[in-house]
């Protein structure tokens, strides 16, 4: 296997700020995920930290809040430490942190309230994956390229391996990097998906990863809120406009009463979207503060953020959103409803005003 050559030097300095560190439990490498951290954020900070733990390098991993139950399987999850404003915890590690390394975000963005304590190392260092303005240096090492920074730390691995001459695959390692690979490929499905990606997921697989295990427990798994979620979603949902348009509601006594967490709610809307025929999809939740947070899909026919902008809010081209204040939700609900009569509306008047035979080739 062939490990990208641009990582070479990128790797060359970290291996060393981190190999000077082993054996000195006194003097740690501090990993930051960024808040709300991922599947991916946390499978490569656990990864890394197993990894450089072979090489007697001692290292703590701290995150912005507690972490999520479906991502408390991980190998070693138990060992992260959460930032919550405890003056002893901040105190030990701007104490003994050597090297504070900010993982799957860009320098110093998206750390929220442990800014200060990263920026507080006497060194810092960054593994990245997001498109970014960052200029180059010695501790930084950015590729927009890497589907996940899992799939870079597996690369960080392998130049290790070739650097010490040791085997260092593990399977916990190998189980929090192809849990990080899964989440941001969503299981090696989406554009971001290379060559690269699957080399990194083959090195991986060394180990016997359950793979089942990860894919079932990081997409498939249901609470039983969710599974409450998921009904109340569907029959609460009206399509129009030939069923190319979805609008559901979830009121806030619903939520109560099931009283499930914020990611209870991951995927309704992406359920409306799926529905065979919709173009757009909309999923309204009232909030406990009397706000309604909007989340709109789309198909490449409809441009989801223009429909989200009209509400105030915003995103990306097939997923955006938007928080509305002092509406009620019927009121709201109207006014989606009149805004989806314009947008099919305009849709069918292009369609119409398109020539009646394709190009020709
Ligand atoms: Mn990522």
């Amino acid at each position: 296997m062939d490990l990208p050559r641009a990582y070479i030097p990128g790797f060359a300095a970290l291996a060393d700020a981190c190999l000077e560190l082993a054996g000195r439990p006194e003097r740690r490498v501090v990993l930051y995920p960024h808040v709300n951290a991922d599947g991916d954020a946390l499978g490569s900070s656990l990864g890394l930290a197993l990894l450089l733990e072979r090489l007697g390098v001692a290292v703590d991993i701290i995150v912005g809040e507690a972490v999520p139950g479906k991502l408390g399987f991980l190998p070693a999850a138990s060992r992260i430490l959460v930032h919550d404003g405890d003056a002893a915890l901040e105190r030990r590690l701007t104490e003994r942190q050597a090297l504070a390394i900010g993982i799957d975000c860009p320098a110093g963005e998206r750390l929220g309230a442990r800014r200060a304590l990263y920026e507080a190392a006497p060194k810092q260092a960054i593994i990245d994956h997001h498109i970014s303005d960052l200029a180059p240096a010695p501790l930084i090492i950015v590729n927009s390229r890497a589907a996940a920074v899992c799939e870079m730390i597996t690369w960080f691995q392998l130049y290790l391996e070739r650097r010490l001459g040791l085997d260092l695959s593990h399977i916990d390692i190998s189980t929090c990097l192809m849990a990080g690979l899964m989440t941001d490929t969503g299981r090696f499905s989406f554009t971001n998906t290379s060559s690269r990606t699957f080399a990194a997921a083959s090195l991986l697989m060394r180990q016997p990863v359950p793979t089942q295990q990860l894919a079932s427990r990081l997409f498939d798994a249901v609470t039983p809120a969710k599974l409450r979620f998921i009904g109340e979603t569907a029959s609460a949902a009206e399509l129009r406009h030939d069923g190319r348009f979805i609008l559901s509601t979830l009121e806030a006594d619903v939520m109560t009463s099931v009283g499930g967490v914020e990611t209870d709610l991951e995927g309704l809307v992406a359920l409306l979207r799926d529905v065979e025929g919709v173009d757009l999809a909309v999923l309204l939740r009232e909030m406990p503060d009397g706000d309604i947070r909007g989340n709109v899909r789309s198909s490449e026919r409809i441009d989801a953020q223009a429909f989200a902008r009209a509400f105030g809010g915003g995103g990306h081209l097939r997923a955006a959103g938007f928080t509305v204040h002092g509406h009620q939700l019927g009121t709201l609900q109207a006014e989606i409803f009149a805004a989806a009569d314009r947008v099919f509306a305009q849709l069918d008047a292009d369609v119409a005003a398109e020539p009646a035979s394709g190009p020709e080739f």
